[in-house]
């Protein structure tokens, strides 16, 4: 008994202080090896600062309790530069030593900053200037960033700012604490409980924001309710601005744009009504006087039953610039969406992908100034693989930005691992010619008067944030992507690793594999040759194969419609024998699109109606290749379990656990993407399986399955 008690006590002992619950997120300030404390600490020794601000309170308290924990050892303070290992932070005008330095700060712009390692009164001294205090609390997260990341930090002569000026989160939270889309617990704002109670998390979240230059929230869902603009949550959206303002994070709306009858009593809400604009002008002035420096509105009009311009015979560009011109005098802009499409009904007239385009296009050069016109990032809907926007080569005289999913309603949700840093690279660096070569989607939107991203946020009152530890490398990618959308998913992947699980070479190794296989992996599974949306839609839940099914209201909510499956063969005809939408690109790729024999195989299905015995660039006919593509995709969540598994030991317990567990359930619906999806399709193509495959079960046992829920593996 005694022996049992020691070895518990032991045991107690050697447990660390609190779980790995994950809720530290990637700005863990853990020990670091010995070797590196003794490197970096004789360059961090004192904190010299200069007039204080809050944003550069924060600043002081994360440098502080970052090199504290990394080195174990916390820095002096002091007003001078007395003695080596110094790190001086302020702008000119806060801080006397830099002020005296006289550093051309003029590439780091409003928020960028200037690391340097300089000799200040014969003393060695890291610097951290900028000309505003948050590109000085970004220059300490990028000091930080380094150390955690084991970089020197010596001889720095470093300059970087942000290539977007407008970087939002956007959170589809509802007012009652649901999220649509969520899939990490609930919604961080406690309405209910604002603006008197302010809960910590608020700053924390602005903070894990801050870390990474993510200068905005927009608070609530597009689909929103008429109530965000009421008096009361306007106060407790003041309250969250508040809390926010030190790291830097502006608060944004999505408005209702019907709001003028449903809350204003007015007969109409016609955008360009004088008494329409009266009453959002009141609006717009409250908002402001709440909160003077509110964002903006960020609009979803005319879309999938949203109020909009169009029931008053008015266009997309008369919305945005009515909400433009109210919120210009106050530095405020509008994010205006160009997701939007028409109802078809039942009829398959319309081209879904190709909406996006017809619809607002041919208002470019109409949006004022401080409107971005935001597409997502591809013509559909968030899907695993579809070609970049045509309406980003399209719109040159219109500040256009790139809405992305952060939260992954279609790519496994809040079970399987899918990095989105994989999408952020493709779609950035995708070549839209719209000034010839080289054009890509990043040259366009980073050279605009205004620019400027949204991501959908995976973010909620989890514990850990975003439910699981890899989702935050999503959130990470996010704001990495919005600093610079010309960064490597790569190189952010390793850096969330090393940030996240620390610094030893198999861990960093195995995890950046699993990152970057993950997309593909998924991409295989779910969207072989450049199938799409296949996953359940008419229950909404789209998670999980149903690509039998048929929409009851719209052809364009149907599976069916976007796979076309038949006995000649599979996909969708968008050349110029059927929608003619690989016109929307720009040349040379719409003539590569409108021919099979030049369509890159990963688009194959996007654009075309390919036969089943459709010769393949492996050889193999196109129902081959099918059934060899989904089974790649498992092959590549095998290999990413594989990966993990050789990590046991080598990080947490807790979080090693939690990761195997998911992957148990990603490759169950791996698995189930592709035999459910294979024994649909077989149907039409009436051709044997080959290479002895053959799904688990019959296409019945799968079309009875209840929405969300998967076969066991
Ligand atoms: C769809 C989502 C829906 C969103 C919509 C949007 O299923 O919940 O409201 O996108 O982006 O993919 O507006």
């Amino acid at each position: 008994m005694g022996r049992i008690l020691a070895l518990v006590l032991l045991l107690g002992l050697a447990a660390p202080a609190w779980a790995e619950d994950g809720h530290e997120a990637w700005l863990r300030y853990h020990p670091l090896p010995a070797a590196q404390i003794a490197r970096f600490a004789p360059h961090t020794a004192t904190l010299v600062t200069g007039k204080m601000s809050p944003t550069l309170d924060a600043t002081v308290k994360e440098l502080r309790s970052g090199i504290a924990g990394l080195l174990k050892r916390a820095p002096g303070g002091a007003s001078a530069v007395t003695a080596d290992g110094a790190v001086v932070i302020g702008t000119p005008s806060s801080s006397p030593v830099i002020a005296g330095l006289r550093l051309n700060l003029s590439a780091a712009g409003k928020e960028g900053f200037v690391l340097r390692s300089l000799g200040v009164n014969g003393h060695k001294a890291t610097i951290i200037a900028a000309n505003s205090d948050i590109g000085v609390l970004y220059g300490a997260f990028a000091l930080l960033r380094r150390m955690q990341t084991e970089q020197a930090i010596d001889n720095l002569d470093i300059t970087d700012a942000p290539r977007l000026m407008v970087r939002v989160l956007n959170h589809w939270d509802n007012l009652d604490g649901s999220i649509e889309r969520g899939y990490a617990g609930a919604s961080l704002w406690r309405w209910q409980t604002l603006p008197a109670y302010r809960d910590p998390r608020y700053r924390e979240y602005a903070r894990l924001n801050a870390s990474l230059g993510i200068n905005g929230a927009v608070l609530n869902n597009v689909n929103t309710s008429v109530n965000s603009l009421s008096t009361g949550y306007i106060e407790k959206t003041a309250a969250l601005a508040e809390e926010f303002r030190p790291y830097g994070v502006k608060v944004w709306m999505a408005p209702r744009f019907s709001a003028p009858q449903e809350i204003g009593g007015l007969k109409t809400s016609d955008p360009l009504d004088p008494q329409v604009r009266a009453w959002w002008q009141t609006k717009v002035d409250e908002i402001y006087h709440a909160i003077p420096d509110f964002g903006g509105f960020l609009v979803k009009a005319n879309s999938e039953g949203q109020p909009g311009p169009q029931e008053y015979g008015r266009s997309h560009s008369d919305a945005a610039n009515m909400f433009a011109d109210l919120l210009a005098p106050h530095g405020g802009i509008v994010m205006y969406r160009a997701f939007v499409y028409d109802d078809p009904g039942k009829d398959w007239h319309l081209d879904r992908v190709a909406e996006a385009y017809r619809i607002i296009k041919p208002f470019d050069g109409q949006f004022r100034d401080n409107v971005l016109v935001q597409e997502k990032e591809g013509p559909l809907d968030f899907q695993p693989r579809e070609p970049f926007a045509p309406l980003f080569g399209a719109m040159p005289k219109s500040n256009m930005a790139v809405e992305f999913p952060v939260t992954k309603e279609y790519t496994g949700q809040g079970v399987d691992l899918t990095y989105t840093g994989f999408l952020y690279e493709q779609i950035y660096k995708s070549d839209t010619y719209a000034h010839g070569p080289g054009s890509t989607v990043a040259k366009i939107v980073m050279n605009q008067k205004l620019t400027g991203t949204a991501g959908v946020a995976n973010i909620g009152n989890d514990r850990n944030w975003t439910g699981s530890i890899f989702n935050q490398a999503n959130w990470y990618a996010y704001g990495r992507f919005a600093w610079n959308p010309e960064s490597s998913a790569r190189a952010v992947g390793e850096e969330w690793t090393r940030m996240t699980f620390g610094n030893d070479p198999k861990i960093v190794s195995s995890a950046v594999a699993m990152l970057m296989g993950s997309w593909p992996a998924m991409m295989d599974y779910q969207s072989p040759i450049g199938l799409t949306f296949q996953e359940l839609d008419s229950a909404n839940t789209h998670y999980g194969p149903w690509p039998w099914l048929d929409s009851p209201r719209r052809s364009d909510w149907a599976d069916i419609y976007f796979n076309r499956a038949d006995a000649v063969g599979l996909g969708v005809d968008r050349s110029h024998t059927g929608y003619n939408t690989a016109a929307q690109y720009n040349s040379p790729l719409k003539e590569q699109f409108d021919d099979i024999r030049t369509t890159p195989e990963d688009f194959l299905l996007w654009f075309h109606h390919v036969p089943w015995d459709f010769r393949m660039k492996s050889g193999r006919t196109m129902w081959e290749e099918l059934q060899f593509q989904y089974s790649r995709g498992i092959t590549g969540v095998e290999a990413m379990q594989k990966a993990w598994d050789g990590l046991k030991g080598k990080t947490d317990d807790e979080r090693y656990m939690a990761v195997k567990q998911y992957l148990v359930m990603h490759h169950r619906d791996a698995v189930w993407f592709r035999d459910a999806s294979l024994a649909y399709f077989q149907t039409f193509a009436k051709r044997p399986f080959t290479n002895g495959y053959k799904p688990k079960y019959d296409l019945d046992y799968y079309k009875k399955l209840p929405p969300n829920t998967a076969p066991p593996d």
